[in-house]
């Protein structure tokens, strides 16, 4: 019984272990993550579900997320208030998705959401060269990428509506195994 916990009450562990794909442990482990980032914010007890969000700034300079050219948007993707800001819960689900376990499918729907910068459902060509830019840390000239976007869209837009659907978007990827590989990060 030595080193039983306190953090979370036995049925909010077993709540996070079947939603995600993390053990108790990893649950734990990701709040004393959550925590360091401000502790002043972040209570050591979990068990009344206390509402508390951290900014998207302090998720960001996470050594897990601070290269990675898609940050902002990863944060904003899993942020339930839509602002940035993270509970707990968008935290572990925002790790669960880039864990390794995830599966492909799942990652698809994250990534499209991610490279959706205007959030309107789709991913138009202006959404595929500032993801491409990103991808590239600018070095290719407006003209490439606008060629390369171009392209991607003529090959994976099935209805030809000139802008791709998550259907399109699943077309796409399919044939681009690495193109998921910015969504892998183990915690
Ligand atoms: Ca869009
Ligand atoms: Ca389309």
């Amino acid at each position: 019984m030595g080193n039983k916990q306190t953090i979370f009450t036995d049925e909010q562990l077993d709540a996070y272990q079947d939603c995600t794909f993390f053990t108790r442990k990893e649950i734990l482990r990701l709040h004393g993550r959550f925590h360091e980032l401000a502790p002043h914010l972040v209570p050591m007890d979990y068990t009344d579900d206390p509402d508390v969000k951290i900014p998207l700034a302090l998720i960001v300079n996470m050594p897990e997320l601070k290269e990675n050219p898609f940050r902002d948007r990863i944060v904003e993707s899993f942020s339930e208030d839509g602002l940035g800001n993270l509970s707990f819960n968008d935290f572990v689900d925002m790790f669960s998705v880039l864990s390794e376990m995830a599966p492909r499918e799942l990652k698809a729907i994250y990534a499209f959401k991610i490279y959706d910068f205007n959030v309107d459902n789709y991913i138009c060509k202006e959404d595929l060269e500032k993801t491409l830019n990103k991808l590239t840390k600018e070095e290719l000239t407006p003209e490439e990428v606008n060629l390369v976007c171009e392209k991607a869209i003529e090959e994976a837009d099935l209805d030809g509506d000139s802008k791709l659907s998550f259907a399109d978007f699943e077309n796409m990827i399919s044939r681009a195994p690495d193109f998921l590989s910015t969504f892998h990060i183990r915690i």
